[in-house]
C-alpha cells in the first residue's frame, strides 16, 4: 500500500513534526499548558493532519513507534522552552489506545522523561474513554504506575463515550477535557449549558480539573468562566502553532 509505505519513509526521513496549541487557565488568562499535536510535512502534499493518517498508523501497527517519537519531541521540546528561560507550561501528548496498551509503557515514558531531563510534573498524557472500558484492572495499575512516575493522566473528549463522572473514580485522572461538540452548543442550547455545567460540577466535586476543548467565542468562553472550569484551549485564542510561533506568545505572555 501507498500510504503504508509512504509513512514508513516518513518517521526514516523525519517529515513528521508536532504543532502546539495553547491551554489557558481561565481566572489568569496565563498560558498554562500546550496540547502537541502530530503532523506530517508530506514532500508533494503539504501539512496533513493526523485525521489523513493516524488511522492507517493504528492498521498497520505503526502507532506505538511514531508515539513515542511524539513522547520524545513532546518533552524534549518542553526542556528546551525550559532552559530557554520561557514560561513553564506543561505538555500534553495524546497516546493511542494501541500504544498504552504495551506491556512496556511506563518504561517508554520513564526513558523518555530520562532522556530530555524533562520533570515528569511537566508531562500530561491524554487517554481516552475507550481505553478505560476495558480490561480495567489491568489499566487502572498502568496509570498507577504511570502517577508514581509523577506525570499527570487526563481523559480527552470526555463525554463522547460511555463512561460516567461516577465510574472516572476507579481511575487516578487528574481532569477531563470536555468534548467540543458540548462547548459548540454551550451559548445557545440548554441541553449543552446544562451537561458542561453538570460534567464541571460533579467533576470538581471528584477533584478532577476541567479544561474545555473548542472554545471558539466569547459567549462560549463567558459560560464556562461562569461556571468556574478551571482551563480553555480552542480557536477563539489560538490554533495548534508551529513551534516558532508559540515560542512567540509564549515570550509576549511572559
Ligand atoms: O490536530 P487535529 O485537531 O487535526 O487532531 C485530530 C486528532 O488527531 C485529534 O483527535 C488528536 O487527538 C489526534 N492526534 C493528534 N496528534 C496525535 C498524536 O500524537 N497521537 C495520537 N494518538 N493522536 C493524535
Ligand atoms: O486530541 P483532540 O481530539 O482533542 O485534538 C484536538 C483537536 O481539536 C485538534 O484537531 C484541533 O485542531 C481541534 N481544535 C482545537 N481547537 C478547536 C476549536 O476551537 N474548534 C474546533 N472546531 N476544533 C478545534
Ligand atoms: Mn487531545
Ligand atoms: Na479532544
Amino acid at each position: 500500500l501507498q500510504l503504508e509505505a509512504d509513512l514508513h519513509r516518513a518517521l526514516e526521513r523525519e517529515e513528521f513534526e508536532l504543532f502546539f496549541q495553547p491551554q489557558l487557565n481561565l481566572k489568569t488568562g496565563a498560558i498554562v499548558g500546550v496540547e502537541a499535536l502530530l503532523r506530517w510535512r508530506h514532500p508533494e502534499k503539504g501539512l496533513v493532519g493526523p485525521a489523513q493518517f493516524i488511522p492507517m498508523m493504528e492498521e498497520c501497527g505503526m502507532m506505538p513507534a511514531v508515539g513515542e517519537w511524539v513522547l520524545r519531541t513532546a518533552c524534549a521540546k518542553a526542556r528546551g522552552w525550559q532552559d530557554a528561560g520561557l514560561p513553564q507550561v506543561q505538555i500534553a501528548v495524546n497516546m493511542s489506545v494501541q500504544q498504552f496498551r504495551l506491556s512496556g509503557i511506563v518504561n517508554v515514558v520513564k526513558r523518555a522523561l530520562q532522556d530530555t531531563g524533562l520533570a515528569p510534573e511537566w508531562l500530561e498524557l491524554e487517554l481516552t474513554e475507550s481505553l478505560i472500558l476495558e480490561n480495567a484492572d489491568r489499566i487502572i495499575q498502568v496509570m498507577h504506575d504511570l502517577k508514581a512516575l509523577g506525570v499527570s493522566l487526563s481523559l480527552d473528549d470526555f463525554g463522547t463515550g460511555y463512561s460516567s463522572l461516577a465510574y472516572l473514580q476507579r481511575f487516578p485522572i487528574d481532569r477531563i477535557k470536555i468534548d467540543k461538540s458540548f462547548i459548540r452548543d454551550v451559548a445557545i442550547k440548554t441541553e449543552s449549558a446544562a451537561l458542561v455545567r453538570a460534567i464541571v460540577a460533579m467533576a470538581h466535586s471528584l477533584g478532577l480539573s476541567t479544561i474545555a476543548e473548542g472554545v471558539e467565542n466569547d459567549s462560549q468562553l463567558g459560560y464556562l468562566r461562569k461556571q468556574f472550569c478551571h482551563e480553555m484551549q480552542g480557536f477563539l485564542f489560538s490554533r495548534p502553532l508551529p513551534e516558532n510561533e508559540l515560542l512567540q506568545l509564549l515570550r509576549d505572555d511572559r
